[in-house]
């Protein structure tokens, strides 16, 4: 699979473009080569994530997800209320095909999360129980699922969220029925069912230096101190536009000096919609300080975005009117964000103009067995189209077989599409969608689409 990642590279590099075969009507000057982001990370000596949804790994998700990122963390999958809903019934099936997926794909995986106040399975949460009968439950969940993954897992996120914003300990299941012991203790049976996993304590609004992150402080080196099993400090990073704390590089600092490793293990930064380009400007050099504060300290080995596209963001629902939080568009086009990214990782990309043309993105959108359903969107910002026509090469002996809102003819490997009758206008801040099914087989790589 590495070499359907080359593939990608390749056809970026031949275009100047992305990934998704973005390209621009008002064609401006060559970029430079857009280097994957796993591959300018590992030049820094650093390893660059993506949450991930495990039924999304398939199609440009999963191109994306497995040739721009050297690690995978299960948004949902390994969460005691998804691998144990019911007492002693477990599933394990979207766990193992985000592990699969990164096996095939090179890629680490952060384990998330065992130990957490949310999305517990009702039975746990329902439950009453004596102290000793929480402590084995948890000793058997950390035993049970660290166990399972052993020799698969880099590292663990093996407490969430343990701490007040005020830096006391926050009131949950655990801490209210064990004492702040239960943190030492599920690093220490954590440590004992997978001894070369990188164990964490994972937390938000601790990037700045605060009382949070001071109380986070303050444990982990009390935890050193006692011989207890951590390894590394996660700061979630769910920031918002022109927030970065200023400190964050000191706080990262601070753990590094320790002795533990440091990661970003959920970074977005979310605006309030609609997003334009003076906002995803700023995002960008946002996500560029962020990233650029870890690369400076060499024990922050690990950056990750918690989705890497605005079509698979927990944002929009919890904070309604925020969004476009990820380095993607929710097309699979990628934003000012994600060369801002690219940027802090030492890359010499520059964000293609956002004004003054329109541009095509070619997307697949689900594939199965040997056909798929894709589509192309066709954007224009500071320019308009009365009528257009997109055309692409298959270099791998795809054949359409039905379009909709576009008429496609297919000549060997080549495919044209014209607008229908009644979408040919594009107006400037406008877009126009088309699709089509296609049969595919080996591969199915994305090609780079000529917009006219
Ligand atoms: O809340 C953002 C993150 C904060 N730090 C810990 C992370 O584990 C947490 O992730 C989010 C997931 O991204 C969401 O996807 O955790 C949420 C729950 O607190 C997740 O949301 C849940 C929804 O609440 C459920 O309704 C839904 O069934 O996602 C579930 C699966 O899609």
């Amino acid at each position: 699979m590495r070499s359907l990642r080359k593939g990608l590279s390749l056809a970026s590099l031949l275009t100047g473009v992305a990934t998704l075969g973005a390209v621009l009507v008002a064609a401006p000057a060559a970029h430079a080569a857009d280097t994957p982001l796993r591959d300018l990370a590992a030049a820094q000596g650093k390893v660059i994530g993506t949450a991930v949804t495990g039924s999304k790994l398939t199609g440009t998700y999963g191109d994306i997800a497995g040739s721009q990122f050297s690690s995978l963390t299960p948004g949902n999958a390994m969460k005691w209320g998804s691998v144990e809903p019911t007492r002693g019934g477990f599933d394990w099936t979207e766990a193992d095909q985000i592990v699969a997926f990164a096996q095939a794909h090179d890629q680490q995986v952060r384990g998330h999360t065992l130990v957490w106040h949310n999305q517990n399975p009702s039975w746990l949460t329902n439950g009453s129980w004596t102290s000793a009968q929480l402590g084995s439950l948890l000793q058997n969940h950390i035993s049970t699922e660290v166990g399972r993954y052993k020799g698969k897992i880099a590292a663990w996120d093996v407490v969430n969220e343990p701490f007040n914003e005020d830096g006391t300990y926050r009131s949950t299941l655990w801490y209210d029925g064990l004492g702040a012991d239960y943190i030492a203790d599920a690093l220490t049976w954590a440590h004992a069912a997978d001894p070369a996993a990188k164990l964490y304590i994972n937390d938000y609004n601790v990037e700045g230096v605060n009382a949070k992150s001071t109380a986070l402080y303050n444990l982990v080196k009390s935890l050193k101190q006692q011989g207890v099993p951590i390894d590394g400090v996660g700061l979630q990073a769910h920031l918002i536009l022109g927030q970065v704390p200023s400190t964050l590089r000191e706080n990262i600092q601070r753990f590094a000096d320790l002795g533990v490793d440091v990661a970003i293990t959920e970074l977005d930064i979310r605006m309030a919609l609609p997003a334009d380009s003076t906002k995803l400007a700023q995002q960008a050099a946002d996500f560029t300080s962020v990233v650029a504060a870890c690369a400076a300290v060499t024990r922050c080995v690990n950056v990750t975005v918690w989705g890497f596209t605005d079509s698979d963001s927990w944002v929009p629902g919890t904070f309604p009117g925020y969004g476009a939080a990820t380095p993607y568009d929710e097309n699979y086009s990628p934003k000012p964000a994600y060369y801002g990214i690219a940027e802090a990782l030492g890359g010499s990309t520059t964000p293609p103009p956002t004004n003054g043309a329109c541009t095509a993105a070619y997307s697949v959108t689900s594939q199965w067995n040997t056909a798929f359903t894709g589509q192309v969107k066709i954007t224009c910002s500071g320019a308009s189209l009365s009528s257009w026509k997109v055309s692409w090469t298959y270099g791998a002996g795809q054949q359409i077989t039905q379009a909709w809102n576009a008429t496609c003819t297919q000549s060997g490997s080549a495919v044209s599409c014209a607008n229908a009758s009644y979408n040919g206008s594009v107006a400037d801040g406008g877009s126009v969608t088309f699709g089509f099914n296609a049969s595919w087989s080996g591969s199915n790589p994305v090609p780079t689409v000529t917009l006219s």
